[in-house]
This record gives C-alpha cells, sequence and structure tokens, in this order.
C-alpha cells in the first residue's frame, strides 16, 4: 500500500471502529472488538486482510489492535460510542501530563476544564511533543499542563490506552496551567 492508502485505510477504520460501524452494518461487541472476516465484507471497500495487517502494525499512533489469533480488530482509544468498554485499568500518572488545544476554547477551558466532548474520555499525552501533534490539528496548538498526579491523589482516575494515550473523565480547572 502507499502511504496515501494506508491513511485512507486509517481513517475509514477509525470512523467505523470508534464512531460508526452501523454505517456498514457491522456490529461491534462491548469490548469494541469486530470482526475481522465482517470487515474485510465491506461493500465499495476493497482491501485485504495483508492492508489490514500493515496498517495495525505500521500505523503512526498505533490506533488498532488484532486479538491473539486476528480473528477480530478493535480502536485502541478515541471511542464516541458509548456502549464500548475497552476494560482499561486505573493507573498511577507521572506528575504532570499534557493536552494540546487551540485558544479559541481556552475561556471555555478556564472555566469548565477540560470535557471529553463526544469522545468517552478526555485525552492526554505523555510529553509535550505529542501534545503539540495534537493541538497543531485545529491551528497553532497552545499546551496545557496537567497535574496529574495531584488529581490522581484526590481520588480521580486515570487509564492508558494500549497506544499510549492517558484518558480520564474529567479535568478540573484547578488542576491545569494555563501559563
Ligand atoms: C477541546 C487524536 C471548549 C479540546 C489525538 C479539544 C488525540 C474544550 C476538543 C485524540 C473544552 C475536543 C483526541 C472546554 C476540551 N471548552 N473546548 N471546556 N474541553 N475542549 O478531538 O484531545 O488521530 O475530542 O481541547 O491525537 O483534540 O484520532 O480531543 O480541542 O489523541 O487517533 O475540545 O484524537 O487521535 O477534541 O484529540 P477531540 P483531542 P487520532
Amino acid at each position: 500500500m502507499t502511504e496515501q492508502q494506508k491513511k485512507k485505510l486509517s481513517k475509514f477504520l477509525s470512523y467505523i471502529l470508534r464512531h460508526h460501524p452501523d454505517a456498514i452494518g457491522l456490529k461491534l461487541d462491548d469490548n469494541g472488538w469486530a470482526n475481522v472476516n465482517d470487515l474485510l465484507s465491506t461493500p465499495n471497500m476493497r482491501f485485504s486482510m495483508e492492508d489490514l495487517e500493515e496498517v495495525v502494525a505500521t500505523n503512526d499512533k498505533k490506533r488498532f489492535s488484532f486479538n491473539a489469533d486476528k480473528t477480530k480488530i478493535r480502536a485502541n482509544q478515541g471511542h464516541s460510542l458509548k456502549t464500548v468498554d475497552l476494560e482499561l485499568k486505573a493507573q498511577t500518572p507521572p506528575k504532570f501530563l499534557y493536552h494540546g488545544t487551540v485558544a479559541k476554547f481556552i475561556p471555555e477551558i478556564r472555566l469548565n476544564g477540560l470535557i471529553k466532548m463526544s469522545r468517552q474520555h478526555v485525552h492526554l499525552s505523555k510529553d509535550r511533543d505529542t501534545a503539540v501533534k495534537v493541538g497543531s490539528r485545529r491551528g497553532n496548538p497552545i499546551i496545557l499542563s496537567i497535574r496529574a498526579l495531584d488529581m490522581h491523589n484526590s481520588g480521580k482516575d486515570f487509564f492508558i490506552s494500549d497506544n499510549g494515550v492517558w484518558l480520564t473523565d474529567h479535568i478540573p480547572a484547578e488542576f491545569i496551567d494555563f501559563t
């Protein structure tokens, strides 16, 4: 596959496995897994098992995983589907985590903290460079430092996805360093 074909398939899989399996009549199980054979018989989308394997293995953010015998595939994070339970285990975060956003959202974030919007969680990065990439999707990035360990110690759960994205339910403004 060319890089362009891989990107197209990754975007398609993100859309289907995180948000709209119904768009192609696919069923996800309670933990977000789709049957690979069902996915391969998607009408009007021509891709093979080898293409899926290549995207799972080489995807820049490791967005997708197979189960052990490669009969099932799921997205590692980013779901808006409320019914998917990734069975993430709560983990102790580092002292700081980072969130990349843009200036127009800052007044709202100061008031209400970071909100998960349409997704299941607020997404956080373990380093600034990754947060810069996340924020750059929307424009000139602004990087917020999150006092994650303090927040954890105040009783809030943090999770880490299989591809290393830190997740939590909500970040109150008091734990955000805006400077
Ligand atoms: C903002 C990509 C106003 C928040 C990335 C963000 C990530 C608020 C946007 C993953 C707000 C939500 C997720 C508030 C938060 N008022 N705006 N109170 N609280 N926001 O896409 O973190 O490529 O749902 O700053 O790499 O940007 O898809 O979240 O700008 O890991 O694999 O509301 O998506 O991964 O946007 O990105 P998103 P995100 P993939």
